[in-house]
């Protein structure tokens, strides 16, 4: 009783509509935001320079670089600084020596100069990384080409951090042609990867400002946090034109024990032209996706479970722009309908979806948001969902429990549908019996973007859109759009973007 009153005087002190999201019993309800530890200043330390015409015998100074890169990472202390000069590198860079707190070992691109990491050439054995982290911390690097490691038998990564270790900064780096050339779809190689197969996670992560592109990736990501790894924030990247999956967050079952990715923030990214998803979470506990631009790729963003192991819990999906996917804007759930391995506790707040299932499967048309089975306790709030003229608003089935949904803009140049175990239906009233409250959501009134011609699409708000104030209030809305400005303008707006 006097929990009620505490919520009632909650709501009536700020005036605000209040829902109580939909919450498994004794889920711990985490921020947002993930703590982050470790310092990205640097303190001064010595630099050393690596130059292509250098020497390993030289002293690394700048008027006498040494030759490798290897060889300038073994004489390094925390705080120190390795300068790359211009040129091709073709070596596979292995960090021994740790940085520590506040005194990270920097490998940095020379200024205004292009260094590039190559595998050209090199074999690749087993699951290996061109730049492989394996046996020291508190590392940055920032600003380098690193590529063309390629295979038909093994399967190569980028870069690779694992065995446990934690404080990794990546920046401004370039990764392509990371290959695997073997039969599509058996191979299993990354871009960029964490990987943590044992108790002691791969935590505390930065990945921002680096582009992924052009990768042949097999059944492996660009992009991925895979078993162990926690607190990471993957940000302002940009991957494109790549095999299966864009950024993979996804549990996996090793060394007798499954291992669950927790508390990462993937925010600011754009991700296009990948072919099964831009953003998988599957499997993992607390991932947020915020603010990222996803289109004209597979499915837009899935999150569900490890197949036979886990359920991807507490997957919050906000403020992202998705369109022109060739499947769902947003999945949730499975499509394994044996498994109980869903989706439990998703939040889908504040998503802009568009035109998505341009090639539908030959089984039928999926919803923009998809909740597949065992898709539990999901939250879809404040979405603009704007669907092609045979496309499904949201699709929904007794595998799954009830969506919680309501601020919801629906919209359709064609025939208004959404679907319920497999049931068409055409009108919201009769949608609000499967799926409630939905009683604030519309679906005959125009988002006005401001431009919806696909060559200069902008699925902004026009100033005069009346998904502006149309939103409400909900737990886990962040505090700002994807803009990064204000989301709370007078009432929260629908959709991605609020309306300054
Ligand atoms: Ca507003
Ligand atoms: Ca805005």
């Amino acid at each position: 009783m006097k929990k009620h009153l505490v919520w009632l005087l909650a709501c009536s002190t700020t005036l605000l509509s209040c829902y109580k999201p939909q919450m498994e019993p004794g889920l711990k309800d985490n921020a947002l935001n993930n703590s982050k530890t470790g310092a990205t200043a640097l303190l001064a330390g010595i630099n050393y320079y690596v130059s292509i015409t250098g020497d390993d015998a030289a002293d690394g100074s700048l008027g006498s670089p040494f030759r490798t890169i290897n060889k300038a990472l073994t004489v390094v202390t925390p705080g120190d600084t390795v300068f790359v000069r211009g040129g091709t590198y073709i070596e596979k860079v292995h960090f021994p020596v740790s940085g520590a707190k506040g005194r990270f070992v920097t490998l940095k691109e020379y200024p205004g100069e292009t260094a590039i990491i190559s595998g050209a050439g090199l074999t690749v054995t087993g699951n290996e990384g061109l730049v492989t982290i394996d046996s020291a911390q508190y590392i940055a690097i920032d600003g380098f080409d690193i590529c063309n490691f390629k295979s038909s038998s093994g399967n190569p990564r980028g870069i690779v951090v694992t065995n446990g270790k934690d404080y990794t900064r990546l920046y401004n780096n370039q990764v392509y042609g990371i290959n695997y050339e073997g039969a599509p779809q058996t191979g299993n190689s990354y871009g960029i990867l964490f990987s943590g197969s044992t108790a002691d996670p791969v935590s505390d992560i930065q990945v921002t400002n680096n582009t992924i592109r052009d990768c042949q990736t097999g059944t492996g990501a660009n992009l991925g946090a895979v078993g162990s790894v926690s607190s990471f924030t993957f940000s302002n990247n940009t991957i494109y034109n790549g095999e299966n999956i864009g950024i993979s967050v996804t549990g996996s079952y090793e060394n007798g024990a499954y291992r669950s990715p927790s508390s990462g923030t993937i925010q600011h990214n754009t991700v296009y032209n990948v072919t099964q998803a831009g953003i998988s979470l599957l499997g993992g506990l607390n991932i947020a996706a915020d603010a990222n631009y996803i289109h004209n790729n597979g499915t837009g963003i899935q999150a569900g479970g490890v197949i036979n192991y886990s359920a991807g819990t507490l997957n919050i999906l906000t403020n992202n722009m998705i369109w022109f996917c060739q499947g769902s804007g947003i999945a949730i759930g499975t499509t394994d309908a044996a498994s109980t391995a869903g989706a439990t506790n998703s939040y889908v707040l504040n998503n802009t979806l568009y035109y998505n299932n341009q090639q539908p499967p030959a089984t039928g048309m999926n919803g923009e948001v998809d909740i597949q089975t065992n898709g539990m306790y999901t939250n879809l709030f404040n979405n603009i969902i704007y669907a092609g003229p045979a496309d499904i608003f949201v699709s929904a089935n007794s595998t799954s429990s009830y969506p919680y949904a309501d601020h919801n803009m629906y919209y359709t140049d064609g025939t208004r549908q959404w679907r319920y175990n497999g049931a068409i239906i055409n009108d919201l009233i009769t949608w609000r019996t499967h799926v409630s409250p939905e009683t604030h959501s519309t679906n005959t009134i125009d988002p006005g973007f401001i431009n919806t011609a696909p060559a200069s699409l902008n699925l902004h708000l026009s100033v005069h859109s009346l998904a502006k104030n149309m939103g409400t209030e909900f737990t886990r809305i962040p505090a700002t759009d994807i803009d990064g400005e204000s989301r709370r303008v007078g009432a929260i707006d629908a959709g991605a973007d609020e309306l300054q």
